[in-house]
């Protein structure tokens, strides 16, 4: 009898925690799958939950082997102050645009980069308190090497001064690399790479490399990537003002253009395909960059598209270029760099062009391009 009554008193007891033991033994056997589900998508959704509540609740306390993760709220502590110096300068003026001759910001309220749109000391401020660290990336194939030691020198003189800069140089023949001194904190990187034989092939390929090198190395190595052409030249300052997720340039012959009139990929068949309603700017191939990761995105998927191109015996009109346009209709840059930034000579000089900061270096297109013609070696 004693033994029975004990029996059912168990039983009472039993089915009157029932629920709180269910919810031990759950409890346990989630704790359990959390620890084995590192950076699942679970324990990701339960991290944030927990950690925009834990200053107020933290219901846990890391009890019951559940871990509250912790590091979201570590990443909120000790953070570096960027804090501006005193400075003077003359105040914004809600009725004084600085430039009304033309556009400074895109539709998706993206800036177009003009002189006299931005306050270089600070923005200058803002990047060397975070000691960003700036990738320049070039190639200089076969003869094209002629071109680096202008583009070198000008670089030392007016690409991001006073600022970390690696000039990441994409060539067959290193020994033909300049032997330069260059300014503290800046480096020359030699990168050796293959040489193509079309020259389609070269300029393209690009988009292969950048974006194997990014994921390889410039993702340990530097903040943002500029990659652009070599036979250019800088003639003014190109600073920090550039930076930004992702960034393109205008095409300099194509500013002031209607859609229709850019040389967009126009067959259907092409990865590069833009409709004639589409479309914001023409942008050029040779100028164009933004943080690691995004230019790692924005290459890769280039280079996929120049790939299914070439599995269907397609090329894109403009090359990599019009893949880079294609990209852009649909990831938007952050930010879009005026004609200031690519300007040719042979376009004279516009009234709203008020610098001419990074030119094309003429070339004999013959001499440059042509293996038998040996001039420029
Ligand atoms: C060679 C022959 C014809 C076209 C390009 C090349 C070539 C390009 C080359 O032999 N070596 C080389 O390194 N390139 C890279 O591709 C350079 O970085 C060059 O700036 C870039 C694009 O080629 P460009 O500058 O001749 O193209 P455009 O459209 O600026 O004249
Ligand atoms: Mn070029």
């Amino acid at each position: 009898m004693q033994t029975d009554h004990r029996k059912t008193r168990i039983k009472g007891l039993f089915s009157k925690y029932r629920v709180l033991l269910i919810f031990g033994l759950c409890l346990f056997i989630l704790g359990y799958f959390w620890q084995a589900s590192k950076g699942s998508w679970l324990k990701r959704k339960i991290s944030i939950l927990c950690d925009t509540q834990r200053n107020k609740i933290d219901p846990f306390h890391g009890l019951l082997g559940i871990k509250v993760s912790r590091n979201k709220t570590n990443v909120l502590h000790g953070l570096p102050e960027i804090a501006l110096p005193r400075m003077v300068y003359s105040k914004p003026h809600i009725f004084k645009p600085p430039r009304t001759d033309v556009l400074t910001m895109t539709p998706w309220l993206a800036p177009i980069i003009w002189d006299g749109t931005f306050n270089l000391e600070i923005l200058n401020e803002q990047f060397r308190q975070r000691n960003t660290t700036i990738g320049l990336t070039v190639f200089a194939i076969k003869k094209y090497v002629v071109f680096l030691q202008r583009f070198l020198a000008t670089a030392e003189t007016y690409f991001m001064v006073g600022h970390r800069v690696k000039y990441y140089i994409f060539t067959d023949r290193p020994e033909a690399i300049p032997n330069m001194n260059v300014k503290e904190g800046r480096e020359i990187v030699p990168l050796r790479v293959q040489n193509y034989p079309r020259w389609q092939e070269i300029s393209m390929r690009r988009m292969e490399m950048l974006s194997y090198y990014s994921q390889q190395r410039f993702i340990h190595e530097v903040d943002f990537l500029v990659c652009v052409d070599a036979d250019m030249q800088f003639s003014n300052e190109v600073g920090v003002e550039i930076l930004s997720e992702v960034f393109g340039t205008i095409h300099p012959g194509f500013y002031a253009a209607e859609r229709q009139a850019f040389t967009y990929e126009r067959r259907s068949t092409s990865e590069a395909y833009i409709p004639l309603d589409e479309g914001d700017f023409y942008y050029c191939g040779c100028f164009f960059g933004g943080t690691v990761a995004e230019v790692h995105k924005l290459t890769k998927k280039c280079h996929e598209a120049i790939m299914a191109d070439k599995s269907k015996s397609l090329e894109a009109i403009w090359h990599e270029e019009s893949h880079l346009n294609k990209y852009f209709v649909y990831h938007k840059p952050t930010k879009i760099l005026s004609p200031e930034y690519l300007w040719d000579n042979g376009l004279g000089s516009p009234q709203f062009l008020k610098k001419k900061r990074f030119l094309t270096v003429p070339k004999n297109h013959a001499a440059i391009r042509n293996k038998r013609n040996s001039n420029l070696k």
